[in-house]
């Protein structure tokens, strides 16, 4: 599905009445965090999405640092970084909560920890790692094993129960988006299905939540997107 992204020399859009606006790209994994934010506790909301190859000027004044996600609430308070997006959403939009109090601490730690995943991964994409991919994925399954522990001892389908909650939002769009690495590395993703049984499931019964649905990002597109720039071809995000 082709959406327009608005590039540099573009008319800001009119903001609309009553709706916050997120600045998007389609295949910005944090910018999927805050739109799956934004899908459970139903916050009416427009989205722009931001060719982040020629970025208008208009958004590089709203966010000098010219990244997406931003989001700027209805009462035009801006705010950037998906955590302090997703974070502030769940105070200003309280419903449904996305941290349960007795979970909630382990949730922030694992968030954190997983800063450690979506730099890998950012890494890996642009090819600015010098390992066989082997090693590379191997470093994601270490990652990965405390998060099957987790879903383990919590015995619930979702970290959030049967509900999607910040550390299903907050961990999704990167596993989602996860067989890219095989179009890049043309290799596939290889480990012991017994040695991950808990995340194996919570892969399967998230992707049955609407929201999750509503927001999927085919991998095969991102590829499109992501591989001739390793080549260094220039792409037209509108054509994808
Ligand atoms: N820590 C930021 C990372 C956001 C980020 O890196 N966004 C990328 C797109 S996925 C971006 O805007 N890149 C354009 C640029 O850095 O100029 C977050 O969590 O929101």
């Amino acid at each position: 599905m082709s959406v327009i992204h608005l590039s540099a020399g573009s008319e800001k859009p009119a903001p609309v009445e009553g709706k916050a606006r997120l600045y998007s790209m389609k295949f910005c994994p944090y910018s999927q965090r805050v739109r799956l934010a934004l899908g459970v506790k139903k916050v009416p909301h427009e989205i722009v999405n931001i060719n982040l190859k020629s970025k208008p000027e208009w958004f590089l004044e709203i966010n000098p640092s010219g990244k997406v996600p931003t989001f700027v609430d209805v009462d035009g308070k801006v705010i950037d970084d998906s955590l302090a997006i997703i974070n502030y959403l769940d105070e200003r939009y309280p419903e449904p909560p996305l941290y349960k109090a007795e979970t909630k601490a382990r949730d922030l730690e694992l968030i954190e920890k997983y800063k450690a995943v979506t730099d890998l991964y950012s890494a890996s994409v642009h090819k600015k790692i010098d390992k066989p991919f082997k090693e590379i994925f191997g470093q994601f399954l270490d990652y990965f094993k405390e998060y099957d522990e987790e879903l383990g001892k919590r015995g619930t389908s979702l970290f959030g129960g049967n509900e999607l909650s910040m550390l299903d939002i907050a961990t999704w769009p990167w596993v989602e988006q996860s067989k890219l690495l095989t179009l890049i590395y043309e290799q596939p993703l290889e480990y012991d299905k017994k040695d991950f049984p808990h995340f194996i499931k919570w892969v399967d019964d998230i992707r049955l939540q609407q929201v999750i649905q509503d927001n999927y990002t085919p991998y095969r597109d991102v590829a499109k997107y992501v591989i001739p720039q390793l080549n260094g071809e220039e792409v037209d995000i509108n054509s994808i």
